[in-house]
């Protein structure tokens, strides 16, 4: 892990009930996937303000009460950096979200989370965050389809 420089994202996801916000990611890093909303943290804000900002960014909502509940790291083969992402739960969000430049959004039924069609480390960590529970995890990739490695656990705090 020496020598690895580390990038700092945030991923939020909109869990109301039985249903879970997803976008399908129009262009950029995992475009075609169906992800939560987030990106980059911008100078002088917090961790928590930039997954606000890239949420409303992306779908125009307004969320508050954000929580988070997981930090995901991802090491891709031949490439030095490792990018930390830090998932959070907006609950109960109210509101209709609107298709953006980046991103066009639907709801999913818990049931019908399109696994095959998102980023492969989403089907280990998504019943965990489903079930408010907090987790932390690795993982190493060999591209972007392929995972060589993995760790991942429920933790008692972030
Ligand atoms: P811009 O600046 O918009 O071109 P881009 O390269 O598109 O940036 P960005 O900022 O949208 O990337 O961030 C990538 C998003 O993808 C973040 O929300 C984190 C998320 N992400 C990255 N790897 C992931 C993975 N393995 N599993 C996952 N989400 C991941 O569920």
């Amino acid at each position: 892990m020496e020598n690895k420089t580390k990038k700092i994202l945030t991923l939020c996801i909109v869990h109301n009930h039985s249903k879970v916000l997803l976008g399908i990611k129009k262009r950029g890093f995992g475009s075609g996937k169906w992800n939560g909303f987030g990106g980059k943290i911008e100078k002088g804000e917090s961790i928590k303000e930039a997954a606000l900002r890239e949420l409303k960014e992306e779908t125009g909502l307004v969320g508050k009460d954000i929580n988070n509940l997981g930090v995901l790291d991802f090491e891709f083969l031949g490439n030095p950096e490792i990018l930390e992402v830090h998932v959070f739960k907006a609950a109960d969000l109210k509101g209709e979200p609107k298709e953006t430049e980046e991103m066009a959004p639907k709801w999913f039924n818990i049931n019908e989370v399109p696994f095959d069609l998102m980023w492969p480390d989403d089907k280990y960590w998504f019943p965990l965050f489903l079930s408010d529970k907090k987790f932390r995890g690795k993982f190493l990739f060999e591209g972007q389809d392929k995972i060589i490695e993995m760790d991942l656990k429920e933790v008692k705090e972030i």
